[in-house]
């Protein structure tokens, strides 16, 4: 996720790091942190008032008479993503003693079925009592993906025969007055490219059922145009906030950077997957952490606390910085990890890590890899588990055997796991992790 703005936007940056600056040098710094940003599909408006903010920051103050130019430079340039991106996280919680109907709007393809489902159960979980409804009557395959989304997921979902999207969504309305929903989420039908019928039928809706909100939901792989999409939408409906979807893939970044200046409408959510669950509260603050490398330690204790056993954790956290831990702990640790999503992901969040990412290279076990050190942890005696130091070439050569690994993997894996253990002791992680004030 935004890998390539990340790394372009960090080189760059670098190039500020202990030098005496010069007004010269630092615009021709930010003279290239323009043209990454263009690269990474930013709006070219965008990308002009970012400069220029960051600019005007620079040389109004005294930044670079300073003797820490570099960092406060840095932390300008980490105000104006976040200013750009929104400011703050906008978690939309309508009282539950009313109805609320808010409208799912979009172009064919960027997520709107899947992101109707998504919120439905993301507020069912909140407690509210939601009602899903598809409009998109023009594709009879497009009603049945949502009537599948809401009964895989237990999700309340409206039948009708009408035909007619404006009386189909004034029915589901009455539907749910009637049977006191918190919430209607009206999926409408979108088209490949934006048309004038197409706009003109979300209107009639917005209109005819009163929609409280109107989200727009926008594909972050579909680059430059996203901002173009953000504009029409939004000047004929009004858009009340966004959702963009498919950052799991590789977006260059441009959408979350121009949608919200471009509609000055919030960025909700951020859609990160296709199951139900893959759905995120957008926070400017921790996307542009994330894009300058800062990683993303607020995420990953949310992450963290939805996923870990606290109490075993605690447990582990403590054996981990006494360097104590051994094998049992360590399996306990990777099936932990696996439930919170991939290492490197979980590592790209970790401040001051992604730069080490290359470096650890093929040191990070990928799934398959956890496989294995499972297997090969499985193959040892309970004796060798809580002594690793049991474990000495005759016991490796059975523990290969045993899980159907070659000795130089079992080898490997016994180095890596002693690496870790010493710098753990080194103290490094100790800091690290203090400094993290993790919930656990
Ligand atoms: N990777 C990924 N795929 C998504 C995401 N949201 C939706 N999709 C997929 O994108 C495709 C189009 O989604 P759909 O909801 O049908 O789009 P609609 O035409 O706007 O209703 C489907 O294959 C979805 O599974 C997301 O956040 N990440
Ligand atoms: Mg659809």
């Amino acid at each position: 996720m935004l890998n390539g703005l990340k790394d372009k936007v960090n080189g760059i940056l670098d190039k500020l790091k202990g030098k005496h600056l010069t007004k010269d040098y630092v615009e021709n710094v930010l003279r290239e942190v323009r043209l990454a940003l263009l690269e990474a599909d930013v709006h070219y408006k965008v990308a002009g008032k970012f400069i220029e903010s960051v600019k005007t920051n620079i040389i109004g103050s005294k930044i670079l008479e300073s003797l820490t130019p570099y960092q406060q430079i840095i932390d300008l340039v980490y105000k104006e993503f976040v200013l750009l991106m929104g400011e703050e996280a906008i978690l939309l919680e309508p009282p539950k003693d009313t109805l609320h109907i808010w409208e799912i709007v979009g172009l064919q393809g960027s997520g709107k079925t899947t992101q109707s489902a998504k919120l439905a159960k993301f507020y069912k979980d909140k407690g509210y009592k939601v009602l899903l409804a598809s409009l998109d009557v023009y594709r009879p395959a497009a009603i049945e993906q949502l009537r599948i989304l809401a009964n895989n997921n237990e999700l309340d979902f409206f039948e009708d025969k009408e035909k007619k999207p404006v009386k189909l969504a004034k029915k589901a309305r009455q539907y749910s007055e009637k049977n006191s929903y918190d919430l209607l989420i009206l999926d409408t039908a979108g088209r490949l490219h934006i048309d004038k019928e197409m706009m003109k039928e979300v209107e009639n809706v917005k209109a005819a059922v009163k929609a409280n909100e109107i989200i727009l939901v926008v594909d972050s792989m579909v680059g430059q145009d996203a901002a173009n999409i953000a504009k029409e939408f939004n000047e004929k409906l009004n858009i009340t906030g966004s959702i963009l979807t498919k950052f799991d893939s590789d977006t260059r970044g441009g959408a979350a950077l121009s949608v919200k200046y471009i509609s000055q409408a919030p960025i909700l959510f951020i859609g990160i997957g296709e199951k139900i669950k893959d759905i995120e509260v957008f926070y400017p603050d921790r996307m542009a952490q994330r894009i300058l490398n800062m990683g993303d330690v607020l995420t990953l204790i949310d992450k963290a606390k939805e996923h870990y056993d606290e109490d075993k954790a605690k447990e582990q956290l403590d054996k981990l910085l006494k360097a104590q831990f051994d094998f049992n702990d360590y399996l306990d640790q990777l099936k932990q990890l696996q439930k919170m999503g991939s290492l490197e992901s979980l590592i790209d969040m970790i401040p001051g890590f992604s730069q080490y990412k290359k470096q650890l290279g093929n040191q990070i076990p990928n799934e398959k890899d956890i496989r294995h050190i499972e297997a090969m942890i499985l193959s040892m005696t309970k004796d060798e588990r809580s002594h690793p130091e049991l474990v000495n070439y005759s016991r490796r050569k059975r523990i290969a055997k045993g899980s159907g690994n070659s000795i130089n993997e079992v080898n490997k894996f016994m180095k890596n796991f002693e690496r870790t253990k010493k710098m753990m002791k080194k103290g490094k992680m100790k800091n690290m992790f203090k400094n993290m004030n993790l919930p656990f």
